[in-house]
């Protein structure tokens, strides 16, 4: 199944060992680990029977964590370029070394083209996904992003916090289990995301709500459903637009809360009106029949817990997608109930971004700002540079000159899209930094890297999931390998050389500072292991929703006075079988990229022998009707190409694919080839994208899913 189900208890008898409480973070996190350390080196982790989310287990992925930490391909040194860019000559250095380099450099480029010319980068949620936004505000620049802020997470926490006020998870594990579960774009089981761990979703499965998947592929989850909408990528707008239309035609929502707790409804009803199925089912190949009895039994099957993903992301209409899609638990009543999509308890006290230290004159110099107005402004906790315009910045000088880039934690090349636009971007700056745990293709054309630590070897205190914080949980250091430094300490060794304001803080005192509401500091969690703050339900009766209105907003105020539609809207892909015609004749299969897989993390773990073992190489899903009318046979090399360009993935030939879809993975590499490349311009899957636009005019985000593709065997060469 494609799912995390390892369901391997934790051994708690410890020996001789010293045994400390941490949270793997293989992927965003969440399960809690006993790290057993013998002689200063960890020598076993495995899940926490007491850990809140996991109950003991581990998946794939966190139990190759001791693989990771140990892994003889680590960066254990900083090391300084002392070749061309990419030649793969280099000198070891020691952090003071390193550290005088970047400020002599960082010093030049703030004297010959100002603060803004440097962007700190980082990539998915980690530990110091916080920091380096704060380490922004210290450095001085407006802009700091990753490939994630305008299409991760993000799209929906900016886009909830101006609508709802919040940004509402599932209630699992809480007074009463769901009703219905509706998994939209989203497969939590094999990415257990931002902090919602798969092992909670398994669970809440057991008490057999109904469940509704809206995938083009027919994973586990659609096996298990009621029903199965097998739409065309980059559609959900549609389906979202005519799923409000039947419980709204059919009276079936629940008066008595849109009356007394939504503003706009009539207008929405309104705009709903004309999104009839019939209307929706040639756009999203959905039969009409099938998007009714969604509807139906998501109305009648309440409390509903939404289970939405990245897919609604990775398009061109995020910001109205995600704000149709979000109506349905609003209109079934399940917003803030046992069972329902629940407001986080938010306990911790705010992390200090710091952004009085950025002056306002400074702010107004984000790149991309002025354009994406929910990205970098209203409703966003961590405001972000539009990183495409970033990227045109490095390589036109447009607005102004970007020419450092401080990265911490991403694999630039491979994980933006438009990767050989990425590639001549990075190869005009004075300065590139990268902190990374291995030696990437990013990392390979940097004039120093740094090793960082990797999660057993470092302290954070983190809330999950993201922006909730029901749960507290705390990473804990139990080894130091080499010379790796946490990403937290990096960047504040590096302000103090640079005397930026704020320096001294001690990130100790962040975390107790963080933790103070609790009544605890961050060794008393640490040593005693997570706390799940107790849920309260309802908590808007007291004192309304966080909106202008108090209200959720079906009609948006906010994004009304930002100049934006106020209401949700469907639109095609900028290409598609119905928006270009032509272009599908040359290209006549929609592209669906980088479905999660659960033993690689995005462009990760390729190194990991306990990982890489059964998935050697990279894989595309086709149907084998489609294959067959190619003539591609199971394992054949098989050509990708788009319009922006072409890869070569291994065919994986499953009837559970969408005959007119094909989904490739994204993030190859291949750490064990010569060369500073490495392979990444052979399979990976951002070659066939482009971050050039167009964008989601509010959160300018761009397309990584629902392109156009044509499939054809590999010829021998
Ligand atoms: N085509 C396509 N592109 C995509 C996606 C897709 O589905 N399709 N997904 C997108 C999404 S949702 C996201 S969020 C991005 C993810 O983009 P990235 O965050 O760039 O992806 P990763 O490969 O997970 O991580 C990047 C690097 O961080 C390093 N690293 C891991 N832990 C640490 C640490 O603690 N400190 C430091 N300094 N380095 C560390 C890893 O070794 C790795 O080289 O990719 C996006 N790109
Ligand atoms: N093992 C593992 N875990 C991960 C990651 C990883 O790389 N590996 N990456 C992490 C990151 S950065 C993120 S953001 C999360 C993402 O995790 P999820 O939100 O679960 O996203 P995906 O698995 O990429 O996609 C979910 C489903 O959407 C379907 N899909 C593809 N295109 C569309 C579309 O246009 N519409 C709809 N409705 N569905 C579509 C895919 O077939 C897939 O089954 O996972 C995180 N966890
Ligand atoms: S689901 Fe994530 S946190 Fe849990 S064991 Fe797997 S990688 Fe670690
Ligand atoms: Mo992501």
């Amino acid at each position: 199944m494609d799912t995390l189900a390892r369901p391997a208890k934790a051994k708690i008898s410890s020996g001789a060992d010293t045994v400390k409480k941490s949270t793997c973070r293989m992927c965003h996190g969440g399960c809690s680990t006993l790290v057993h350390i013998r002689d200063k080196k960890i020598v076993k982790i495995v899940g926490d029977p007491d850990g809140p989310l996991n109950h003991g287990r581990l998946c794939p992925m966190g139990s190759a964590s001791m693989q990771l930490v140990h892994s003889p391909e680590r960066l254990t040194h900083p090391l300084i370029r002392a070749g061309e860019r990419g030649e793969g000559k280099w000198r070891r250095a020691s952090w003071d070394e390193a550290y005088d380099f970047l400020c002599e450099r960082i010093r030049n480029i703030w004297a010959e083209h100002g603060k803004e010319a440097i962007t700190i980068g980082t990539g998915t949620g980690r530990h110091h996904m916080q920091w380096v936004p704060r380490f922004a505000n210290m450095m001085g620049t407006p802009n700091s992003g990753n490939p994630g802020r305008a299409q991760c997470l993000f799209p929906r926490l900016n886009t909830m916090n101006l609508t709802f006020g919040g940004l509402p998870w599932c209630d699992y594990g809480g007074e009463r289990p769901p009703g219905v579960i509706l998994f939209w774009g989203h497969n939590p089981l094999a990415s257990s995301p931002d902090g919602e761990v798969g092992f909670q979703v398994l669970d809440a499965l057991e008490s057999k709500p109904k469940i509704i998947v809206v995938d083009p592929r027919k994973t586990w989850l659609a096996k298990q459903a009621d029903v199965f909408l097998q739409l065309r990528p980059g559609s959900d707008d549609a389906l979202a637009l005519a799923m409000l239309n039947v419980i709204i035609e059919e009276r079936t929502y629940d008066k008595e809360f849109v009356e007394r707790w939504t503003y706009g409804f009539d207008r929405l009803a309104e705009r709903v009106k004309p999104c009839t199925p019939e209307w929706a089912a040639p756009i999203t190949w959905v039969p009409a029949e099938k998007i009714r009895a969604a509807a139906r039994l998501w109305a009648a099957s309440g409390p509903g817990a939404m289970e939405w993903g990245v897919s609604i992301e990775h398009a061109l209409n995020t910001t109205q997608t995600i704000r149709a899609i979000s109506m349905l638990p609003v209109l079934n009543g399940s917003i803030d109930v046992p069972g329902g999509w629940c407001f986080g308890m938010l306990p911790l006290a705010p992390f200090p971004y710091l952004p009085e230290a950025l002056p306002d004159e400074m702010k107004k110099k984000c790149l991309g700002a002025d354009r994406f107005k929910v990205l970098s402004g209203a409703g966003s906790p961590l405001p972000s540079a539009h990183m495409p315009t970033v990227f045109k910045s490095m390589r036109s000088g447009d607005p102004y000159w970007t020419k450092g880039f401080l990265i911490f934690a991403n694999n630039a090349l491979s994980t933006y899209a438009g990767s050989r636009d990425v590639y001549e971007a990075l190869g005009k700056l004075d300065l590139l930094m990268v902190a990374d745990l291995f030696m990437t293709p990013t990392a390979e054309l940097a004039d120093i890297v740094l090793p960082a630590a990797a999660w057993p070897e470092l302290d954070e205190v983190v809330g999950m999931p993201y922006f909730s914080e029901d749960v507290v949980l705390a990473q804990q250091r139990c080894e130091q390998v080499g010379e790796c430094k946490q990403d937290e300490v990096i960047m504040t060794e590096l302000a103090r050389r640079l005397g930026l304001p704020h320096c001294e803080d001690e990130p100790e005192d962040i975390y107790d500072a963080m933790l103070a509401p609790l009544g605890m500091t961050f060794k008393e969690l640490a040593a005693n292991g997570p706390v799940r703050i107790p849920k309260q339900y309802k908590k808007y009766e007291a004192k309304g929703f966080k909106t202008p209105t108090g209200k959720i907003e079906l009609y948006s105020t906010r994004l009304e006075a930002l100049g934006y539609d106020p209401l949700p809207y469907y639109e095609e892909p900028p290409e598609s079988p119905l928006a270009t015609p032509e272009l599908a004749k040359q290209f006549p299969y929609v592209l669906t990229t980088g479905a999660r897989i659960p033993v690689f993390y995005n462009s990760e773990y390729r190194q990991l022998p306990q990982l890489r073992r059964g998935r050697r190489e990279p894989q595309v899903e086709i149907h084998p009707e489609t294959a067959k009318q190619h003539g591609i046979k199971r394992g054949d090399w098989v050509v990708i190409s788009t319009p922006n360009g072409s890869i070569r993935q291994r065919a994986s030939l499953t009837e559970d694919m969408h005959p007119g879809v094909i989904g490739c993975q994204h993030g190859w590499w291949f750490p064990e080839r010569e060369g500073w490349e490495h392979g990444i311009w052979e399979s990976n899957a951002n070659i066939l994208t482009s971050h050039s636009g167009p964008y989601d005019p509010a959160m300018g985000s761009y397309q990584l899913r629902a392109l156009l593709c044509r499939i054809e065997v590999e010829k021998p060469v």
